[in-house]
């Protein structure tokens, strides 16, 4: 051994110019997240007024959107870009008549119908996918989509993106069609959509990833009416995953979208977890409390809850229920085994309702 009269900052120094790191110096780090990570980026609302009229500006300056999107994408205050460290959430309009040119992207991506209407759609993969005032639309990962508007007002909805977290495993690809619109399937059977849901045909070999889908308010908002007598979750009220019909799983593989229904009077329990979230307000009025941070909500604002920040629901409107769509990167930190909650595990966790009378007093095993 050779005695040494180097300071350790020397030696730390040192080391660094020969592209080194001793461990000890995330050992400082690590005494920071003994309680768990600061939350990444900050609870934040954008007010529809304003983004309405951005969107109405955008479309003056950006004359015509060619390849482009007329999208404002709404930028953490505390983040470098996107919404939440691993979601980007903002609004798109486009003029009538008018197209956004087809392309694909890694990222994957999904749009809610905000104003819309007979004669909106976005093509997926030669799928038309109609977008009616709160209709959800997935365009998967690699996945070509071009939106059209061929209402006679202008058009707007919601873009949701995995955005934050494609970039931080550099894992962007990006190619435009080169032409407007991409050739749209002919045959109605072909769809792959036709196959997501009760029946399927038995000679083809089944596919449960890269598939548009669409899911019609129509069909969503009866669903969640009739969950409103539940007892529901403490901390969600009702809120209900929008699954992916191919799998039966999230709505994406990185993403999942739920609707959520706040009764007139509810004020759900506080909870954080390692999930991030990102919050449209379909209807009603209310507030949410993320941390020190009380912020008011009112219909077809946006809203962010970082992960791991304390937050709970309030509706205090004496007549009307709220509704919140939202989207989280759930699905992403179960993958990984990193989704945890406190102070207890609430998703998934309910028993199912139970066989009414007493018809589960034999001896099968069900389960
Ligand atoms: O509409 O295809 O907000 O490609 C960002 C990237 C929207 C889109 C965004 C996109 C789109
Ligand atoms: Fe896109």
């Amino acid at each position: 051994m050779t005695e040494t009269s180097k300071s350790l900052e020397e030696f730390d120094s040192e080391l660094a110019k020969v592209h080194m790191r001793g461990q000890w110096q995330y050992d400082r780090m690590l005494g920071t997240v003994i309680g768990g990570p600061k939350p990444a980026g900050v609870p934040a609302i954008w007010r529809w007024n304003n983004i309405l009229e951005k969107l109405v500006e955008s479309c003056d300056v950006l004359e015509e959107s060619f390849t482009a999107r007329r999208n404002l994408t709404f930028i953490n205050p505390a983040l470098e870009r996107g919404t939440t460290h691993t979601i980007a959430m903002g609004m798109q309009m486009l003029k009538p008549g008018e197209i956004a040119w087809a392309h694909r992207h890694t990222i994957a991506a999904l749009r809610f119908a905000i104003q819309g209407g007979d004669g909106l759609s976005t093509v997926v993969d030669g799928e038309i996918c109609p977008m009616e005032a709160y209709d959800l639309v997935l365009t998967p990962r690699w996945t070509w989509h071009d939106h059209e508007n061929a209402t006679g007002d202008h058009a707007i909805w919601l873009d949701v993106l995995d955005l934050g977290l494609v970039m931080s495993l550099n894992a962007i690809f990006y190619e435009p069609f080169g032409d407007e619109r991409q050739p749209k399937r002919a045959d109605p059977a072909d769809y792959l959509a036709a196959r997501a849901g009760s029946v399927r045909p038995v000679w083809e070999r089944r596919r449960d990833s890269h598939v548009p889908i669409r899911y019609p308010w129509r069909d969503i908002e009866p669903r969640l009416v009739a969950m409103a007598g539940s007892e529901g979750s403490s901390y969600d009220g009702i809120a209900l995953e929008y699954a992916n019909p191919m799998t039966g799983g999230p709505t994406l593989p990185t993403l999942s979208c739920w609707i959520q229904l706040l009764r007139s009077g509810e004020e759900t329990l506080v909870h954080r977890h390692t999930s991030s979230s990102v919050y449209f307000v379909v209807r009603g009025t209310g507030r949410v409390v993320v941390d020190e941070t009380e912020i008011e909500w009112t219909k077809h604002d946006a809203f962010v809850i970082p992960n791991w920040s304390w937050h709970r629901f309030i509706n205090d409107s004496k007549e009307h229920d709220a509704i919140l769509f939202s989207v989280n990167d759930i699905p992403t930190l179960k993958a990984l085994d990193l989704y945890f909650e406190e102070p207890e595990l609430s998703l998934a966790s309910a028993p199912w309702p139970a066989v009414p009378g007493n018809l589960t007093r034999d001896r099968r095993r069900s389960s």
